[in-house]
């Protein structure tokens, strides 16, 4: 079946928040973050967990197959009353399940009443000053996969798509925050060295496989957007040795412990 002979994207979000809603008892989640590679931590700081649920029990997620990335979604009474939806079930645009699969989460958190979306993510550092396990905040993207989450005429703005309200409530909590523009690739294959060099003369300094598709719909969701990397690696040439998996989930493993708890600190000031 094509994706135009489904149901809406909008009416699934809203059958799956529904049953968010439905297993949490929360009647409205005021702030969604999906966390990548690396900040999964945070989940355990944010404060009361209200509920887990599998990511299976909930209209159309499904589980990921990627190691390092787990597939629940986590309800969070935060310490000054609000609500938290933690998603640690990412589709990739590279899983070629379809963009909507893609933003499905994204969708979701809208629907539960999110009007914040924190999205972050593992990724390679362009600029070689930033050392594996180096946290980032998003300043822009670059959309490199040919791809939109948009249907038909919705000409969505993106200007100041990373809100720079946001930016400066992080950088208040840690002022040591660099800022860089992510480059979403569509992978699942890293760059080459002259693809690391191309994104970094376009303007890039953050290179990865996620984020600027779920960013654009959760703008056109009207949410306000954080955006924050955590660099694993130099992307390829930059580094003079090459890439592997393992190595990103070791730096992630390593940085986790950090990262989540300055994640959390940003989320408590939002
Ligand atoms: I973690 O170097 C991680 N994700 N495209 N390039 C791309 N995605 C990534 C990289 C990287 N590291």
């Amino acid at each position: 079946m094509s994706q135009a002979e489904n149901p809406s994207p909008f009416t699934l979000a809203n059958e799956a928040a529904q049953a968010i809603g439905s297993i949490t008892g929360v009647e409205k989640h005021d702030i969604a973050l999906t966390l990548g590679s690396g900040w999964g931590k945070a989940a355990d700081l944010l404060g009361e967990v209200i509920a887990d649920i599998p990511a299976s029990e909930i209209p159309g997620f499904e589980s990921s197959g990627v190691p390092g990335h787990s597939g629940t979604l986590r309800s969070i009474a935060l310490p000054g009353g609000k609500h938290a939806l933690v998603i640690g079930a990412r589709t990739h645009f590279y899983e070629n399940k379809g963009v909507r699969a893609v933003v499905h989460s994204v969708r979701t958190a809208a629907a539960a009443g999110a009007k914040t979306m924190v999205l972050t993510n593992g990724a390679g550092g362009i600029k070689d000053s930033w050392k594996p396990g180096t946290p980032v905040l998003l300043s822009d993207h670059i959309n490199l996969t040919a791809s939109s989450p948009l249907e038909g005429a919705t000409f969505v703005d993106l200007t100041d798509l990373y809100s720079p309200r946001l930016r400066g409530v992080a950088k208040d909590i840690d002022p040591s925050l660099d800022e860089g523009v992510y480059v979403q690739f569509r992978g699942p294959h890293y760059e080459t060295p002259a693809e690391v060099q191309m994104a970094k003369s376009f303007g890039g300094h953050i290179v990865g496989m996620s984020t600027a598709l779920e960013a654009i719909a959760a703008r056109e969701a009207g949410m306000e957007i954080l955006g924050l990397s955590l660099i694993t690696n130099l992307a390829a040439g930059i580094s003079a040795h090459p890439l592997s998996h393992q190595e990103v989930i070791d730096a992630g493993k390593e940085a986790e412990p950090v990262i989540s708890a300055l994640l959390a600190r940003i989320v408590h000031a939002l």
